[in-house]
């Protein structure tokens, strides 16, 4: 395959996600746009802006079937109307169903191989199954046999085969941005024939690891007998359809990063620090998480606690930044994470607290990216201690962001259990989540490693994150993609 920048890009592209990026709301009487400000949703904004394709997604704003059309489609983004979006509704019911059931209530915890928090109702299943056909169902709408669709995510496994009945001729992809656990794990799930069956509909399946690859093949394997796998090309034969499964390590914008990090350079961290009272002398490790299981934050502080403790050298030297998002807390498994956060932040704030000082800081406002990343580059150590994470943007940002030469020493302290590690374990310093004195011990390494040894590894960190950034990503997925379409143009002609 040749890599396709997007502006190469031949197909119309319509892409489907359950987030929307740009939302409608009142307020007061006004309509007002939220707009993406982050991650993933941000950075395929542009290409879809570059390519005017269509995106079709959940309208979860309260103003958003105002602006649509007949179609339910509204051109965006506003200002500079370059795309169409295409609204899904989903009435609450659904929402709850759908997004909190079957979507983070059972492929949630089975994908990150936490069989013990899955919750399977039949509702959650049925409603599942009803989703995916709407989503479907306004692809066939918007799609025709020249287009190339692109599924995001777990919300959307069954969507690819209901689409492919009425779209035999269209190419169909689609990136799951988290893990696939091992047929053992998946065995347990009661519609695992349905939900691979659902995603083997696509020409192209990406994952972010050859892990996940090698564990999807495995369980195509074991659930079909009918199917046949190449482990080695990685291709899929199953019900007159050939699926290519393939390892896509997802990237950030690593140079955008770099620049917004040292925006406001001489004021930012001073002022940072005393918005939050960090003293000037301590050293300042960063957390940034979304409040969810999966990311060790309980694990994390227990090793703080533990190192505090043990060390008490450590105490007035050492400030450990929270930065926490409230997530998915409809959930009940989630509110029980956020009170185990919780005791865990107070308890050590209680032990250790001083006049002019407190061990954990936690910020739960959304901070904007110059200051996100500008807490990251000014931060001496990111704690990423996920107990299973897909990739993990967070590692690479603040790679990102250690972009001045003055910030260049940071240390990543990367769980073996991130899709991220596959690319940077190397060179980050490796630790395994669940163990709270040996955490301790290397969250302490980390603090007293010497400089040219940090600055040696950041800059290998640094060339790895730069060169697998999201341009690169997006290139290598959209080449594929683009071989496989003229693969298939080529065996219609003939
Ligand atoms: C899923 C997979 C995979 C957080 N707080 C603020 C803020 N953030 C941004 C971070 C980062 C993003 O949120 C979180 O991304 P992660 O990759 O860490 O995690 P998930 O949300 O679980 O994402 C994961 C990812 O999909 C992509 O495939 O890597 O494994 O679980 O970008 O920067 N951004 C700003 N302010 C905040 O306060 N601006």
């Amino acid at each position: 395959d040749t890599d396709t920048p997007v502006s190469a890009f031949e197909s119309s592209l319509v892409l489907v996600s359950n987030r929307q990026p740009y939302s409608h709301r009142y307020e007061d009487d006004e309509i007002v746009v939220d707009r993406p400000v982050g991650g993933l949703t941000a950075g395929l904004d542009p290409v879809m802006q570059q390519v005017d394709g269509t995106w079709i997604a959940w309208g979860d704003g309260d103003a958003d079937a105002e602006v649509t059309d007949d179609n339910d489609c509204v051109r965006v983004p506003p200002e500079d109307p370059s795309y169409t979006l295409r609204r899904v509704w989903l009435s609450d019911e659904a929402v709850d169903e759908y997004y909190y059931g079957y979507s983070n209530q059972v492929l949630w915890p089975l994908c990150h191989d936490l069989v013990g928090k899955t919750n399977f109702e039949d509702r959650f299943w049925s409603r599942y199954q009803e989703v995916n056909e709407q989503f479907a169902d306004a692809v066939v709408e918007q799609a025709d046999e020249e287009s190339v669709v692109w599924f995001q995510d777990y919300h959307l496994a069954l969507a690819p085969s209901h689409a492919r009945e009425a779209l035999p001729e269209t190419t169909l992809f689609q990136f799951w941005h988290i893990p696939w656990p091992t047929w053992d794990t998946f065995r347990v799930c009661p519609h695992r024939e349905e939900l691979l069956g659902g995603l083997l509909a696509n020409d192209l399946i990406g994952f972010h690891t050859e892990r996940y690859v090698e564990n999807f093949l495995a369980c195509v394997d074991a659930c079909f007998e009918a199917a046949t796998v190449d482990t080695d090309s990685g291709e899929v034969e199953y019900d007159g359809e050939t699926t290519l499964v393939r390892a896509f390590p997802l990237g950030v914008d690593a140079e955008r990063i770099g620049e917004l990090a040292g925006e406001r350079e001489e004021t930012f961290w001073p002022e940072f620090k005393r918005e939050y009272s960090i003293p000037d002398d301590s050293r300042v490790a960063v957390g940034v998480d979304r409040l969810d299981y999966t990311k060790g934050i309980p694990e994390r502080l227990d090793a703080l606690e533990e190192l505090f403790e043990t060390r008490p050298e450590w105490r007035e030297r050492l400030t450990y930044v929270q930065k926490s998002t409230e997530s998915r807390s409809d959930i009940s498994e989630y509110q029980r994470l956020q009170s185990a956060v919780d005791e865990r932040i107070e308890r050590l704030n209680e032990r250790f607290a001083t006049e002019s000082w407190r061990p954990v800081v936690r910020i739960e406002e959304h901070l904007t990216n110059p200051e996100l990343y500008g807490l990251y580059a000014h931060s001496d150590l990111a704690l990423v201690t996920p107990v299973r994470d897909g990739m993990n943007l967070v590692a690479k940002e603040y790679v990102a962001a250690q972009a001045d030469d003055d910030t260049k020493d940071g240390v990543l302290v990367l769980s073996r259990m991130t899709g991220a590690h596959g690319e940077l374990g190397d060179t980050a310093v490796t630790i395994e989540p669940y163990d709270a004195p040996e955490l301790a011990g290397q969250i302490e390494e980390a603090l007293t490693m010497p400089d040219h040894e940090r600055k040696r590894r950041m800059d290998a960190l640094r060339a790895s994150v730069l060169e697998n950034d999201l341009d690169t990503w997006l290139a290598s997925l959209l080449g594929t993609v683009q071989g496989l379409r003229r693969m298939s143009t080529q065996d219609t002609d003939d």
